[in-house]
């Protein structure tokens, strides 16, 4: 059996946790492979709506297993309150969790080295979630991070004592003091709540999941364009959030990897510093703004907005392997009288181009738009594919055109009703 990936083909917020928890229902378990807090994962049923962030979107599902990798940075304290929500909705979480005892942990001190080393790189600061991600990565590579399965061992304290004196040290590099005495009391109490959970070597569990013919459905973080390798370097996120990634923060083959679902959203966002062609700084970016309520789920932080952008598109299609598209929030274009998409860039030297230059820096390249009709239709009021009106039809056939991969799902509203499949 295979392992089924759904990520994100742009910058994050393509709404995957939309998507994972429609499509849930029809695996046996949902991982999480990379990253960690810095992901917000909304989803909106029987009215209401609830935002996960380490806890993959199966989590809703009883008959579902829900692992968080080895590839995942977890904040216990986050995770901790995270959980207790779910209590709170009624959710038992705790029966189907599984935690990689190799995930990397997230330490307060982590979250003070984000915020000291952005604060020192003024105005070239990444726009970090300032979640303590990047540290903890660097901790992981550098090989001094502590993991989940280190909580168990008896000398854990005394570990946790040495990483801290030396970001202590890294922090007073920065001219700063590290002050986390107040939330160390958090920390040791969300770490003792862990214990009391599934911690595993999750790579057996999955492996041996496929060799008994259970379906897989590893959900991404991010969004190819923050992947730390082919992402708009350095203005990225510190994980691996291809394809690739999973491989390696879940413990499983690349020959498992079956069906690819890349979503992207009918437009684009980004959130934090970095190129972003498309960017509209004018009304039209704050209509959709507006109308698509792009703040972010983790900080509330506006989202920058532009139109869709393919040469982007193409090179996460391209990196990932997708086999199908999931296109999102579709009605928030539905006040449009014209839908631009950026099929090319114009170089500096004029060269038309659907590649990625190696810097996607703003000044030296051009977007080129092919402007469509816009549909003039409320879409989240459509069930059925057939009520579909035929310029939003068109505008599906344009990106299926350029991008050669069939749009299978496109979202028209927020709620799990409205979803509708094209295949
Ligand atoms: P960090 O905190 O070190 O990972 O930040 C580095 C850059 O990555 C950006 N970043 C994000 N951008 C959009 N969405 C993010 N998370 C989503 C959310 C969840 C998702 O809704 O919050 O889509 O899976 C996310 N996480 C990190 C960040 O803005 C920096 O530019
Ligand atoms: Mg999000």
């Amino acid at each position: 059996m295979a392992v089924d990936i759904l990520l994100g083909l742009q910058w994050g917020d393509e709404g995957k946790g939309k998507i994972v928890d429609v499509l849930a229902p029809t695996y046996d378990i949902v991982a999480r492979f990379q990253g960690g807090p810095n992901a917000g994962h909304t989803l909106e049923f029987e009215g209401t709506k609830h935002v996960l962030h380490q806890i993959p979107s199966g989590i809703f599902h009883p008959h579902i297993q829900n692992v968080i990798g080895n590839g995942v940075v977890l904040d216990p304290i986050v995770f901790k309150t995270e959980m207790q929500k779910l209590t709170d909705r009624g959710v038992n979480a705790a029966d189907n969790l599984f935690i990689s005892k190799k995930a990397s942990l997230i330490l307060p001190s982590h979250k003070v080295l984000d915020r000291v080393s952005e604060e020192a790189l003024g105005s070239g600061k990444i726009g970090s979630t300032l979640k303590g991600i990047g540290p903890t990565y660097q901790d992981k590579v550098g090989r001094v991070g502590l993991r989940v399965g280190d909580i168990l061992a008896d000398d854990f304290q005394d570990r946790y004592d040495r990483l801290v004196t030396r970001h202590r040290k890294m922090v007073e590099f920065y001219g700063q003091k590290l002050e986390i005495e107040a939330i160390e009391k958090d920390f040791f109490e969300a770490v003792a709540y862990l214990k009391t959970l599934k911690l595993e070597d999750t790579e057996y569990l999955l492996n041996d999941a496929l060799k008994n013919g259970k379906r897989i459905l590893a959900e991404g973080a991010q969004g190819s364009l923050l992947d730390v390798d082919f992402g708009t370097y350095p203005f990225v996120t510190s994980s691996t959030t291809l394809v690739a990634g999973a491989c390696t923060g879940l413990g499983v083959s690349p020959h498992h990897i079956g069906e690819v679902y890349g979503i992207f959203k009918a437009y684009c966002t980004r959130v934090g510093s970095g190129p972003f062609p498309t960017e509209l700084l004018d009304e039209e970016g704050e209509a959709i703004r507006q109308a698509g309520r792009e703040f972010g789920s983790t900080t509330g932080r506006p989202r920058r907005c532009g139109w869709v952008d393919l040469p982007t598109l193409k090179y996460s299609i391209m990196l990932n392997g997708v086999t199908q598209l999931n296109m999102m929030k579709a009605d928030v274009l539905t006040d449009f009288d014209t839908i631009k998409v950026c099929t090319h860039y114009k170089l500096a030297s004029g060269e038309l181009t659907d590649r990625l230059p190696h810097s996607l820096d703003g000044e030296s390249i051009e977007p080129i738009y092919t402007e469509m009709p816009g549909w003039k239709v409320e879409l989240n009021k459509i069930e059925q594919l057939e009520n579909l009106p035929e310029a939003f039809n068109n505008y599906l056939s344009f990106l299926e055109e350029h991008l050669q991969v069939p749009i299978t799902i496109v979202s028209v509203g927020p709620d799990r009703k409205s979803t509708i499949k094209r295949e």
